[in-house]
């Protein structure tokens, strides 16, 4: 009776699906400056996952915008369209890129205009509820640069 009791008890504490996470990590966070007389920018970054759970991103905030919402880029006949998500999936052990040409931040009516160098707050807001905090530097736009 008491090795089942035992056996029971690591069995609970083996039982590691039950407490499976996702953690998220977010590297190379940067913003293009916005060029003067325009409001809106791109946020890219690379994301990874090394918890062992999926990790879902719904949306984001910043105070330094009105709106931040997902994006993705889309090319059909030759012509480049974007259009929000309304969530995106960080698998495992996977590493997702927000980059040019690609999925996006998109970054509207900034409270000012971010200067080069500076570092803007961007939360990202988790379908579990977790709010992950993260900073993305301002970087000048390149020429010739597009989404
Ligand atoms: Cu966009």
């Amino acid at each position: 009776m008491l090795l089942r009791a035992i056996c029971a008890g690591l069995l609970l504490l083996g039982g590691g699906a039950a407490w499976a996470d996702g953690h998220l990590t977010v590297r190379d966070a940067w913003v293009r400056a916005i060029p003067p007389g325009a409001t809106i920018t791109a946020g890219y970054a690379t994301l990874g996952n090394d918890g062992d759970a999926p990790v879902t991103i719904l949306t984001a905030q910043s105070d330094a915008f009105r709106s931040v919402t997902l994006h993705e880029t889309l090319v059909s006949d030759g012509v480049a369209r974007m259009r929000e998500i309304h969530r995106l999936v960080v698998a495992p052990g996977a590493t997702v890129k927000l980059e040019p040409g690609g999925r996006h931040l998109m970054l509207m009516s900034p409270r000012h205009a971010p200067a080069v160098g500076e570092k803007i707050g961007v939360t990202l807001l988790l379908r579990d509820g977790r709010r992950i905090d993260t900073y993305f530097d301002v970087v000048a736009p390149a020429a010739g640069d597009a989404d």
